[in-house]
């Protein structure tokens, strides 16, 4: 009898063991499966100012960007694909938190020494794909403000991209043409000689230092407005910076050593899942494409800097198929607001344009409220996942945050980011109904193929730039499936559909105040 009972007791056990050992199994078994279909890493490579139509991909003729024209061919093109904002310090604070950056009265161009504008409590899009497990970098243009109130920039740097969801962020504190002209590590300068500290300030220079406005002598690239103060490398910036000379970048390195920082990311993170934002830093002001490519597009450095741009896109492309992460990365492309030739400096921008259109067959460009302001080239690839097509959904940058928290299993609600990943995949072309577009803190709503635009005073061209607003004394109102260039105001003619606009706008918008 003894026998019977010991051989159950074994099988028992036995039963139990296996049972355990494939529970145990399956964490393992689910994470392999999520790491190969789930859980892709996720790459936005966002560009600084390029307009809908500077790529080959959405019909320029006169300039080639080979390798963004393989994403397209490869993935979802999208033609009405928006940034929330016709500037840089809303559309990326949309980008990474899900928000119309007009409920922030802090998110518009910041100088380098604004304080954080996104709040640690919020979510964004790589605190939610931490919660998954992802490795999140940040590699290039930050621009959403460092610190909470006085820099201290010979210390750590903090609360900044480490402190809303980054594990690692390499970056420039704002643009490349706003001091402090040096990279942050994780909050440190790179490369700070402690005995040569940096100081910065915004209203007054420091004594003896050479400015733009005094000293044109020290300039290599002239400025035409604004960008009149302290001068690195040559170029005179917005803001004064006393010190950090060992720390200071080198400009026509700029492309290079982010494209290596980005590389660099992701092979030691390859194993995966990681997200990777490459906020390059092209083809804003000042442009200084590396001697390789300059005079590659024949149109002076701004065409020089995409063809510069669109090469970084390549190398960074080869390294995920070298890498052999390819197939398991969903990359997105797109920019931050539209065009600009004039934004500061002397550069040929305007000179030597000849047939090219930054804006495509759109009106207006940065700062615009017309469609050239927001709508970016913007494509979605993931080889063996996306099937090439065209998709002419609405969809905005802000989307993106709802729709990869799906792609990741990691519902969120509570922003203003739609769910649309079937037609982030190309499955779908049933994007957003309504969208509203922001302008230098003016907005518009966009409906169907409608847009509205509100009467707002001011100069219909900003003159410096020389750039249309979009501000008029009445209403306007576009179709622009029929009419994408917005030559015809149906104001008058719809009365009933601008009426309905208005009043959708503003519940959506509330105060406008
Ligand atoms: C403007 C700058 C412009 C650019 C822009 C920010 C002047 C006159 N113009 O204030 O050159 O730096 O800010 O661009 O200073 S953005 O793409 O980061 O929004
Ligand atoms: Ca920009």
């Amino acid at each position: 009898m003894l026998f019977p009972f010991f051989m159950k007791t074994i099988t028992l056990s036995l039963i139990w063991l296996l049972v355990i050992s494939l529970l145990a199994c399956q964490p393992v078994s689910t994470k392999t499966e999520a790491s190969s279909t789930e859980a892709p890493n996720i790459v936005i490579i966002y560009l600084d100012d390029l307009g809908y139509g500077d790529v080959s991909a959405y019909d320029a003729t006169e300039i080639h960007t080979p390798n963004i024209d393989a994403l397209a061919a490869g993935g979802v093109r999208f033609t009405q694909g928006y940034a929330s904002s016709a500037t840089c310090t809303p559309s990326r604070y949309a980008l990474l938190t899900g928000v119309y950056p007009w409920r922030n009265k802090r998110a518009r161009i910041l100088p380098g020494t604004a304080p954080l504008i996104i709040d640690t409590a919020q979510i964004t899009l790589p605190k939610m794909l931490k919660k998954k497990g992802y490795h999140t970098g940040l590699v290039g243009k930050w621009h959403l403000g460092l610190g909470d109130g006085i820099i201290n920039w010979n210390q750590t740097v903090s609360p900044g991209p480490n402190e809303v969801g980054f594990d690692y962020a390499y970056y420039m504190a704002a643009t490349q043409d706003r001091v402090p002209t040096v990279y942050l590590e994780d909050g440190k300068v790179v490369n700070l000689d402690p005995n040569d500290p940096i100081e910065i300030d915004y209203q007054q220079n420091f004594p003896g230092e050479p400015t733009g406005r005094d000293n044109p002598e020290l300039l290599t690239m002239k400025w035409e407005h604004g960008h009149d103060q302290s001068i690195v490398n040559g170029i005179s910036r917005i803001g004064f910076m006393k010190g950090g000379d060992a720390a200071k970048w080198s400009d026509v390195d700029m492309a290079d050593h982010f494209l290596e920082k980005a590389q660099a990311y992701v092979k030691v993170h390859k194993e995966g899942p990681f997200f990777l934002y490459y906020a390059m830093q092209q083809p804003h002001v000042p442009r200084t494409p590396h001697p390789r490519f300059v005079g590659k597009s024949g149109m002076g450095p701004r065409g020089d800097v995409i063809v510069e741009a669109d090469w970084c896109v390549g190398e960074f492309m080869k390294t995920l198929e070298a890498e052999g992460i390819l197939e398991n990365t969903l990359v997105i492309f797109t920019s931050d607001n539209g065009p600009v030739l004039n934004d500061g400096y002397y550069d040929d921008a305007v000179e030597k344009i000849g047939d090219h259109t930054p804006s495509g067959p759109l009106r207006g460009g940065k700062y615009s409220l017309f469609e050239a302001g927001t709508r970016m080239p913007f494509i979605s690839y993931w080889k063996g996942k996306i099937s090439p097509t065209e998709s002419d959904a609405l969809l905005c940058q802000i989307d993106l945050l709802a729709s990869l928290a799906e792609l990741v299993g990691e519902p969120i609600d509570g922003t203003d980011s739609q769910e649309l990943l079937d037609v982030l995949m190309g499955t779908s072309e049933k994007g957003r109904d309504e969208l509203v577009l922001e302008a230098t803190t003016r907005t518009a709503f966009r409906q169907g193929d409608w847009v509205m635009i509100p009467p707002y005073p001011g100069p219909s061209i900003y003159r410096n730039v020389n750039i249309e607003s979009g501000n008029d004394s009445t209403f306007q109102l576009y179709h622009l499936k029929e009419d994408i260039a917005q030559q015809h105001n149906l104001a008058a003619a719809h009365p009933e559909k601008l009426a309905e606009m208005v009043r959708a706008f503003e519940v959506l918008r509330g105060s406008r105040d």
